[in-house]
């Protein structure tokens, strides 16, 4: 059967947005084409990783005192790049960096946005083979234009957010984002080195079949959520379980299956670090942002992380984001209800 589709680019897909918008300044198309670009900068390494000698140790700590492998350090200058040159973007926060960088230049001080991310989440799987992704957030700035941003640009609740998207360099590369207009996914057509509209108007399934937790942690989760995930493991009326469990170790291709599929995913907090492990503005927001315009939800357990007003740029919240039902399943357990 001949498929008769119109191949539409990432480019000619923000331009297209752009013609409906006359009063737009084609600013955030700028900004979103620049990550493609880093992002096919980072696909070539990635994918030449086990060929060439860039995998192992770059030899230092992060900010988060975590091992940096050298395509971290590649990922985030190729990102820090692109950005600093572009057009759109008047300072980034880095998970790689200890602090924000400001882009203080004629340029840079007219520029609307400000743009977070996590240049390569997942990078432990790098020496194996499994998928890793890039995490981004973008904000409009709230301080005076013309002036260098400041650090309240960077510190605003997840709620705030004109755009977040996430690469995802697996069997195919991947870039997915959302504005609130929606949720599109683009896929690297190798053969013109474009990222062309492969997943348009991205739902998030109201339920799904799979959970995704670090179950190692389990005796470390508090009794709310080990109820749940017991709930998910059995027959259970309450919880709609059993489910399959599904857990690579990298969120973003954790995340995807479960935006795509339907599903949910959880890293509580535990005894030994209340706040678990994800960072809220690189990680945690632009996720929540994303199956929030999908559909679904992302919640602290208590509370809407999008409604969190970050207080430090490298802080961390335990994190529940998945299909709308499956969530509420969650928040019955988090509240008492579903005792
Ligand atoms: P990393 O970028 O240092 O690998 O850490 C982030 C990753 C997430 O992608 C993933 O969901 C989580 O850490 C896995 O952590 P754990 O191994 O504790 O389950």
């Amino acid at each position: 059967m001949a498929i008769n589709r119109i191949i539409q680019t990432l480019d000619e897909f923000t331009i297209q947005q752009l013609r409906d918008f006359p009063q737009a300044t084609g600013e955030l198309s700028s900004l979103l084409r620049d990550m493609g670009l880093a992002a096919k900068r980072v696909h070539v390494e990635v994918n030449k990783a086990g060929l060439v000698d860039i995998l192992g140790d770059a030899g230092t700590m992060n900010v988060q005192g975590e091992e940096v492998k050298k395509l971290d350090v590649f990922a985030n200058n190729q990102f820090v790049g692109v950005l600093r040159h572009g057009i759109s973007c008047a300072g980034i926060g880095s998970e790689e960096l200890d602090d924000i960088v400001v882009f203080d230049d004629e340029i840079s001080n007219q520029s609307k946005y400000v743009c977070l991310f996590d240049p390569l989440d997942g990078s432990s799987n790098i020496d194996v083979n499994v998928s890793i992704g890039t995490i981004f957030s973008v904000y409009r700035r709230v301080s005076e234009l013309g002036k260098p941003a400041t650090a309240a640009d960077f510190l605003q609740p997840g709620n705030m957010q004109v755009a977040a998207g996430y690469m995802i360099y697996g069997s195919s590369t991947m870039m997915v984002y959302a504005t609130r207009r929606g949720v599109n996914g683009f896929t690297l057509d190798q053969s013109i080195g474009e990222f062309t509209l492969s997943h348009p108007d991205i739902k998030c399934p109201e339920t799904g079949k799979f959970y995704s937790v670090n179950h190692g942690n389990f005796f470390q989760f508090e009794q709310a959520v080990k109820e749940y995930v017991t709930g998910c493991q059995k027959k259970d009326k309450t919880t709609g379980g059993p489910y399959t469990q599904r857990y690579i170790g990298s969120m973003v291709a954790d995340v995807h299956r479960n935006l795509i599929k339907g599903g949910i995913f959880m890293y509580p907090g535990t005894v030994d670090k209340p706040n678990g492990k994800l960072r809220l503005l690189y990680e945690c927001n632009p996720f929540a942002f994303i199956v929030e315009k999908a559909g679904g939800k992302a919640t602290d357990g208590r509370q809407r992380i999008l409604d969190i007003q970050p207080t430090e740029v490298h802080q961390r919240t335990p994190f529940f984001i998945g299909s709308k039902l499956m969530m509420d399943e969650l928040e019955g357990f988090m509240t008492g209800e579903n005792k």
